[in-house]
């Protein structure tokens, strides 16, 4: 078997279609490289770069035009092989941005070729833990809702379905208004759901531990990247001082970032971005070095594709429904009870959907 052509697109999706598909206010775009890999006996893989700001599309679609044309002549099943020449092509030492992201897409493309061909479900391959996933609705419940809107996004989703959510603070000016939002949340949802807080690193150490401590008695499931997500030593500090799970890791760029992570004890739930690790074998790399340190692993975006990763993995925990991909393909993930269920069919069991692609395509 040999890849013997790839297709790119740009395409910029609006993020407000659909009931599932919040976006924060402004209905900023969800901008995205979809890439085709095919086969020389018909097999085809798909992937995607993506979460470039417009200014940089051009020149991701650029960066993965120029790997993936490496890629023609390799047998797709050398999935370790054609990385490891990918990112010495994009510079050698620790490559990151463009780079990593479009090394992700192919990488994603081939283990969807390695399924078809294989007549297997991409999780199966992985490693084939489970044929279902806990998820938490995430595309909701940003830092810009008044409590009101929080409160009634917050019921809705239960209403859908969802048992668990993500919402974000660290937008407010004094530690009160802060927990007021904590509050308002717990008492939308109730005792039974579980509930996640993502700062996006807006706390210092000092603020993290000081309003983490205040929200101790709510039960929260984590509190996600509260600092700098460079600051190892500051997050080992603030997991020692907090009961509440720390969840970080989805600012890192390739596998190194997490061991230093680890090594210092400085995360509780290990959450893995698709791209910035580079890809499926990237993200089970870390997935399994979490599991000999005996912490969960948790997606970062990218549902359709890291449901696969987090059903194969034993420490699995749980996926992010994030909306912001699902415009690119013919249909959403299957959710039942606040579990993914995992599409039986070869590969990533996903399919473009080539009307909207044209229809949002740049240039
Ligand atoms: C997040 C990151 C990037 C885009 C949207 C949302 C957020 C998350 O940090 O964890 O989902
Ligand atoms: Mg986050």
């Amino acid at each position: 078997m040999k890849i013997v052509s790839f297709e790119t697109g740009a395409v910029s999706l609006p993020r407000e279609e659909g009931p599932l598909s919040g976006g924060p206010p402004g209905g900023i775009a969800a901008n995205f490289v979809t890439l085709k890999l095919r086969a020389d006996d018909g097999t085809e893989g798909i992937g995607y770069a993506g979460f470039a700001s417009s200014p940089m599309l051009k020149a991701l679609e650029a960066a993965l035009d120029g790997l993936a044309e490496q890629t023609i002549g390799c047998d797709p099943m050398m999935v370790e092989q054609i990385g490891a020449r990918l990112l010495a092509l994009g510079g050698g030492g620790s490559p990151a941005g463009l780079v990593t992201r479009s090394v992700s897409a192919i990488d994603v493309a081939l283990w969807d070729m390695r399924g078809k061909a294989l007549g297997q479900p991409v999780y199966r391959l992985l490693g084939g833990f489970a044929d279902r996933v806990p998820t938490y609705a995430s595309g909701h419940l940003w830092r810009t809702y008044d409590l009101d809107m929080l409160a009634k996004t917050g019921s809705d989703l239960v209403e859908q379905g969802f048992t668990a959510m993500k919402f974000r603070m660290g937008g407010e000016n004094t530690d009160a208004r802060e927990i007021e939002r904590m509050k308002t949340m717990r008492e939308a949802v109730g005792d039974q759901v579980d509930l996640m807080v993502d700062i996006n690193q807006g706390w210092d150490i000092n603020t993290a531990i000081r309003i983490g401590r205040l929200m101790t008695d709510f039960g929260l499931y984590w509190l996600e990247d509260p600092i700098h997500h460079q600051d190892y030593v500051g997050y080992a500090r603030i997991a020692d001082a907090l009961d509440t799970p720390i969840a970080t890791g989805e600012y890192h760029y390739g596998m190194i970032p997490f061991r230093h992570m680890l090594e210092h004890r400085s995360v509780d739930i290990v959450m893995v971005d698709l791209l910035r690790v580079g890809g499926l074998t990237g993200f089970m790399k870390v997935a399994h070095m979490a599991e000999i340190y005996n912490l969960p692993v948790v997606s970062h975006l990218a549902t359709e594709v890291l449901a696969h990763a987090i059903a194969a993995a034993p420490n699995g925990l749980i996926v992010e429904h994030m909306p912001w991909t699902f415009g690119m393909f013919t249909e959403q993930p299957t959710v039942e009870d606040g579990m993914i269920v995992l599409p039986q069919s070869p590969g990533l069991g996903v399919e473009f959907d080539e009307d909207r692609l044209k229809a949002y395509a740049l240039g």
